[in-house]
């Protein structure tokens, strides 16, 4: 695998910079064009000042995994994609910026019509360079079951163009010569973030348009649409409890339902919440009309943008994502319902007890193989024979790929090392479900039972996806053999 962050060449700008100066373009660009994001943006700035201040701890714990420098800069965006040439030219984009497909998701069995990818960057120097991730959505028309209409979205979405002729164009570049010179990457950054702004005349007819809607309103808003308008952007908080309130302080319209695991003294994976979606002002194309030279449009509205706030924990292993999904089920199981606004209060206090059964502190996560960490060398390393033995290396116990294990724990104990959480750098399928349908405002939840699978969707993409569970485990392991080759005793 190449390694994003090293330039292969010196007069080529690296990809991780062009991945950080295309999130701050399109940060921008999003809150000149919905301002009640820029305003999420404030807040969330405010709640993390305040946590950094009044927590100690959690400051040292983003010093120590480098965190700290990427927090403000920290945004997950969305976008939809209608079919599968897209998809394989919008991985092509990302590559230039270092992303790549992370993770498969596929949301069919929770009512949405798409399987989902995450790009973004891989290692753990690139992530902390510039941590921008976007969750990429492909339609599944196949699952719409109106023939006729899956034919005229199928032929509406073969006419548009969702990339400049300038942006092919240096994706070609970049991919011919690895790299892009300071004056292309600047002329990328520009010609890429026109794929994802928002138009407000529709190239389909208000009647077409309100077909696709009754379909499902995700069906209206990839097909009927020039392009795919970046639909949210999510800041990274500390305290996402204190975002909720604030939100609902400052009179900005939130979800009722925070997704994700309950509030936790150690957070794991990933809590969301967002501001519910904005109604706004299109003009739709008027059919029929016999003059070319002049489009008449007729006014009408959609819903889809939104702003979203994330707060993300621990990366979890198999063994603790398991726990984790099956506590999940168990809390919704015990609600009986779907989580929404009347049952909001009630579903809380049902995860909060479900999670009891998860392990609240670092140590215990680390001693069961429950969540992935970083080993870091202590001040006192070099105090202990232990200590000296691990170090200079000959401690053949120390099975780098059977962790954790008891001697790492005995090492942890004897403060030789310590454990810093590997932050969760994922989406989560039932979590980006309820994120979808808050914003969706679907008269019925829709009920699918076709058959999804990641080898069609790496078809269509034309790359097979990263499995996020290797990257972690690969940056825990990598984190011990530099503990060992830090010091020579
Ligand atoms: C994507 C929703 C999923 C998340 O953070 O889980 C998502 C979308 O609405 O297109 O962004
Ligand atoms: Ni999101």
């Amino acid at each position: 695998m190449k390694n994003s962050s090293v330039s292969p060449d010196k007069d080529f700008i690296c990809s991780d910079d062009i991945r950080h100066h295309f999130s701050m373009a399109m940060s921008a660009m999003y809150q000149d064009e919905v301002p009640l994001y820029g305003d999420l943006v404030d807040l969330v700035s405010d709640v993390n000042t305040e946590v950094l201040t009044s927590y100690p701890d959690i400051k040292s714990q983003l010093l120590h995994t480098g965190e700290i420098e990427r927090l403000s800069m920290e945004r997950h965006g969305a976008i939809r994609l209608g079919t599968a040439a897209e998809l394989s030219m919008m991985r092509r984009l990302f590559a230039v910026m270092g992303m790549h497909p992370v993770g498969y998701y596929d949301l069919a069995p929770a009512g949405v019509p798409v399987h989902s990818t995450a790009f973004r960057a891989l290692d753990s120097h690139s992530l902390h360079k510039s941590p921008f991730r976007v969750f990429t959505s492909l339609l599944r028309l196949d699952l719409i079951a109106d023939e006729t209409l899956r034919q005229e979205a199928t032929a509406t979405l073969a006419q548009r163009q969702i990339f400049t002729t300038g942006v092919i164009e240096l994706i070609e570049v970049f991919e011919a010569q690895d790299g892009l010179t300071a004056a292309q990457a600047e002329k990328f950054v520009q010609e890429a973030l026109e794929t994802f702004r928002w138009h407000d005349k529709t190239p389909v007819a208000k009647a077409l348009y309100q077909r696709l809607l009754n379909q499902h309103p995700l069906v209206a808003d990839v097909v009927g649409f020039k392009g795919p308008h970046i639909n949210h952007l999510t800041p990274r908080t500390l305290d996402i409890d204190a975002v909720q309130q604030g939100m609902q302080a400052r009179g900005i319209p939130s979800k009722a339902i925070i997704e994700g695991p309950p509030r936790r003294a150690c957070p794991i994976l990933l809590r969301q919440t967002s501001f519910k979606a904005l109604q706004e002002a299109v003009g739709f194309k008027v059919a029929n009309n016999s003059d070319a030279s002049h489009e008449e449009y007729e006014q009408g509205h959609h819903t889809a943008r939104f702003g979203e706030i994330e707060q993300r924990g621990v990366a979890l292993t198999p063994k603790g994502r398991a726990l984790y999904d099956e506590l999940l089920s168990e809390a919704r199981r015990q609600l009986g319902a779907t989580p929404n606004e009347d049952n909001a209060a009630q579903y809380n206090q049902i995860l909060v007890e479900v999670f009891t059964a998860f392990p609240d502190d670092y140590q215990t996560l680390h001693d069961e193989g429950l969540a992935y960490f970083y080993y870091q060398l202590t001040d006192s390393s070099l105090d202990s024979e232990d200590g000296q033995a691990f170090l200079a290396g000959t401690l053949s116990t120390y099975d780098l790929n059977k962790l954790p294990n008891a001697k790492l724990t005995a090492l942890i104990n004897d403060e030789v090392l310590r454990i810093e959480p590997i932050v969760y750098e994922d989406f989560l399928p039932v979590s980006a479900a309820g994120i979808f349908q808050s914003n969706l405002q679907e008269a019925q939840p829709s009920q699918y039972d076709g058959y999804s699978s990641q080898q069609e969707f790496e078809r269509d993409l034309g790359a097979a996806i990263h499995d996020e569970m290797a990257l972690y485990e690969a940056m825990q392991a990598q984190s011990l053999e530099q503990c060992q080759s830090s010091i020579s005793i």
